[in-house]
This record gives C-alpha cells, structure tokens and sequence, in this order.
C-alpha cells in the first residue's frame, strides 16, 4: 500500500472512497486473469457477467485476491480493525456495441439486509478499466447523507441484482468521478456511497473482482436481494459479536 493507513482513513470518511491503490503486481495479476481467463471459458461469458457470486469458497484464486494481505490491509485501514469478508462477485462487463448494458446509481447496502447498514467493497481491476470501457462512477461523500429510496429501472439492461436504481432526481451525476484502474490496482467505497457504471463501449473486457467486508457488528435482518443467508469468514481482528456461524477459510490464508 503506498499511502499511509491514517491519510487513507481521513480521505475514505471524507469521500466515502479511496482509489488507484497499487496492490497487485503486473506478473500477480497476469497469473489471476488467466485463472478467471480458465473460469469464463468453462462458466462462459453470460454466467460471467454478474453471475459469479460467493465463488471464493471453491476457486483458490478468488480467494487469493481477496483474503490478501495487502486487501485486508487497505480495508481495515478504512473500516477499522475487525474485518469479516461478506462476499466475492465479479462484474465483467464485455464490449458492448448495442452500448446498452449498465450498473444504476445504487447504494450497495440497501440490499445486503444488514442492521447496522455497514459494509465496504474492495473493487479490484482484473482488466483495465476507464471510461470508454464502463469503469465504476462515484458521487464523492454521498455516503454522508444517508439511505436514498431506490425504485427498480424500467429497462432489464441494467445489470443489477434486482434492477435497483437510485431515481435520476436524487442524483447529480453532473458531479460523478470516473474510478480508472489499471489491472492490479483496486478502489474501496462505502457500501453508502452512491456509485454506477455506464456501458462498456470498447472492444475490451472490463473485468473487475468486488471484494464486501462487514464489522463483525453488522448483522443480518433480512434475507439479501438474491434470497441468501450470509456466511462472512472473520479475516482480522475480533468478532465479539458471533452474529453468524463460524465459518472457515475455504483455502489457507495467502502468505500463511
Ligand atoms: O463494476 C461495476 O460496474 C459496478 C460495481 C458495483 O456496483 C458494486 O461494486 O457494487
């Protein structure tokens, strides 16, 4: 990580994001994108979409990238010192010439069913990703002002679990920041923040690996919007709480 952990802290509360961390190496990332390469050519592209979900629990290197050392690091630098790793899903976005399949402006917490509503995603750059491509747009300290009413788009194209969306009123995507990454770098956002992508209008894949962290304190209430009981594995610190059942690292932890 090349900025200290305290200056992280002071810009993710004040923006409610931090990017272009540098975490993984050229040759480390080259190594992961043939695995998820091998992945998308026995899931196939469809599935590869949005559909690979909670899949660090049977592919070693998902769980690689997100049990890192360096992950955990940066977001415990963010979200203080107990981490518990919630979930993994890929959104690969693949070019796009009908410019039509998007991420609405969501706030990610409002469908994880979780009290309190807390959770932070690490999102990793398999791929490139700018914005021609589709990268990731955030709404800079949006997560300061609390829990938006989101309705459902019109259009299936939006690639959301249950086609959530912010309304266009409560927005001003006027102001929203473009996250580039190049492949290894990875951003952080507060599961609060209002953040989107827009179509991947290149002939490049945008592929990127979301990483969701919770305190051990944010329990479950609600089933999430897929219908599924949430089974976070502890990866720093303490969890005081026992909220959830113990759940085991499905690999060993890298760099044990
Ligand atoms: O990768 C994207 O385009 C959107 C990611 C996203 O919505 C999320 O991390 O919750």
């Amino acid at each position: 990580m090349t900025v200290a952990p305290h200056d992280l802290n002071t810009a993710y509360q004040r923006d409610g994001y931090v990017t272009r961390l540098d975490l993984f190496s050229t040759a480390e990332m080259q190594t992961f994108r043939a695995s998820f390469d091998a992945l998308e050519s026995r899931e196939g592209p469809e599935k590869c979409a949005i559909g690979l979900q909670g899949r660090h629990m049977d592919e070693e290197f998902i769980w690689q990238m997100a049990a890192d050392p360096r992950v955990i690091e940066a977001v415990s630098a963010c979200m203080g010192e107990d981490v518990m790793l919630l979930s993994t899903h890929f959104f690969c976005k693949y070019p796009d010439p009908d410019n039509k399949k998007y991420v609405a402006w969501h706030q990610d917490i409002t469908y994880w069913g979780l009290e309190p509503p807390e959770a932070h995603t690490a999102w990793i750059a398999v791929d490139d990703a700018d914005i021609e491509n589709g990268c990731m747009e955030v709404i800079s300290g949006s997560h300061r002002d609390g829990i938006a009413t989101h309705g459902t788009s019109e259009s299936t194209d939006n690639l959301l679990s249950i086609h959530q969306e912010i309304p266009d009123d409560l927005v001003d995507s006027s102001q929203a920041v473009p996250i580039e990454l190049t492949a290894g770098q990875a951003s952080i956002h507060d599961g609060q923040l209002f953040h989107a992508s827009r179509p991947n209008r290149s002939d490049r894949r945008r592929c990127g690996l979301t990483v969701r962290f919770i305190p051990p304190a944010a329990r479950q209430v609600e089933k999430n919007s897929t219908g599924q009981q949430w089974l976070p594995i502890l990866v720093r610190g303490e969890d005081p709480y026992h909220h959830y059942p113990e759940t085991p690292a499905p690999f060993p932890f890298p760099g044990s």
